[in-house]
């Protein structure tokens, strides 16, 4: 009897896989040629499993082609990453927000943004930060885990998919996903203490199953590349709102700064483009700045489709110490050949 499903868990040569048909979660060895296979098994990966009829463990027959794979935590074929900022204690704060909303996007990863601890926040103040990023084009969710307010929001936005969590330590990350799915073991305040205890300390990442459909890594924060690492010209495209409107600039070099008939900067004053979004662009902007800009380059030629999920790229961002490391997408063509960049 075959079946597909997700690797949740991987312990000593053990692969814990959750099948397509749903149920436990089914203990499996792998065979010979799947552990000597270059890049083994990672959590996240798609498998084909056989099983006796009525035998409770399975055999791990092979691994179906990986889309992204993410190396802390490492996850393969992660789909989205949750940014978690609270809207107060701590106080949310939009550059940290932003940044790792540029990193999500750089590394091909859809993003939604989650605003929580709504029940401590003035009034309106949630709503207004959730408006500004819906119309800067997320999907953004005002949540409180203790007033389970936009807990099935999320839970909608989770399900299907392999998430991870990103956001600063006391964000509230852990209370969510325990909203969403009480009793998968994660004591609140209790995962940073256990990350911090060495650099050589890699904790085991599981893939948390969810009653919605989907799975999400019980590790917070992830890496991706570090943003002075971006180039300039493509940091607007980072910019989910400035997308649109990069084609349409005089110059095709422009990195929306002091370049006349500039139509990111126009949106910008026709309010298109919100003002603080704009503002921490420029702030980014000029922490690329040491790295050559690419002035007269011809616009398109570093955009090509290929660059998707293609190459390896280090990865580091400050702000959340957990998270540096390095991420690395690898595509795979038909025949199951790896392509790099
Ligand atoms: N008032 C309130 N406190 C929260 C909420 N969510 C989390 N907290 C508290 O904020 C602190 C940090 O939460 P935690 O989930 O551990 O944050 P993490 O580091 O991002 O995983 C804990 O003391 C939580 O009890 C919330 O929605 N409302
Ligand atoms: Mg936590
Ligand atoms: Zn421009």
């Amino acid at each position: 009897m075959y079946d597909t499903g997700i690797v949740v868990r991987l312990t000593g040569g053990i692969c814990w896989v959750l099948a397509d048909a749903g149920g436990e979660a089914v203990r499996c060895a792998a065979r010979g040629n799947v552990r000597k296979r270059a890049g083994g098994v990672a959590v996240g990966d798609r498998v084909r499993i056989s099983r006796e009829p009525g035998g409770e463990d399975g055999v791990l027959e092979e691994v179906l082609p990986r889309l992204t794979y993410l190396i802390r935590p490492q996850v393969a074929n992660v789909d989205q990453a949750i940014v978690v900022m609270s809207v107060a204690r701590p106080e949310p704060n939009l550059h940290l927000l932003d940044r790792l909303l540029v990193l999500v996007e750089h590394s091909h990863l859809d993003a939604v943004v989650c605003f929580t601890k709504a029940d401590l926040a003035c009034p309106g103040e949630g709503e207004r930060l959730v408006d500004s990023y819906s119309r800067a084009g997320y999907r953004a969710i005002l949540t409180s885990a203790r007033a389970r307010q936009g807990i099935r929001e999320l839970s909608a936005a989770l399900a299907g998919k392999t998430s991870v969590f990103a956001g600063p330590s006391g964000a509230g990350k852990s209370a969510l996903l325990n909203a969403v799915q009480p009793g998968h073991n994660l004591a609140e305040g209790e995962l940073s203490t256990r990350i911090g205890r060495g650099r050589h300390t890699t904790r085991e990442v599981r893939l948390i199953p969810l009653d919605v459909g989907g799975t999400v890594a019980d590790t917070p924060g992830f890496s991706v590349l570090d943003i002075e690492s971006i180039k300039p010209r493509d940091l607007a495209t980072a910019f989910r709102e400035m997308r649109e409107y990069v084609e349409g600039c005089r110059f095709a070099g422009c990195v929306h700064d002091a370049e006349p008939e500039c139509a990111v900067k126009q949106a910008v004053e026709e309010g298109k483009i919100g003002q603080g979004r704009y503002e921490r662009y420029l702030m980014f902007l000029e922490s690329t700045a040491s790295m050559p800009r690419e002035r007269g380059c011809w616009r398109g030629s570093a955009q090509s489709g290929s660059v998707h999920f293609v190459g390896g790229f280090r990865a580091a961002f400050r702000g959340d110490r957990q998270s540096v490391g390095i991420c690395r997408h690898v595509a795979r063509g038909r025949n199951g050949r790896k392509i790099r960049s």
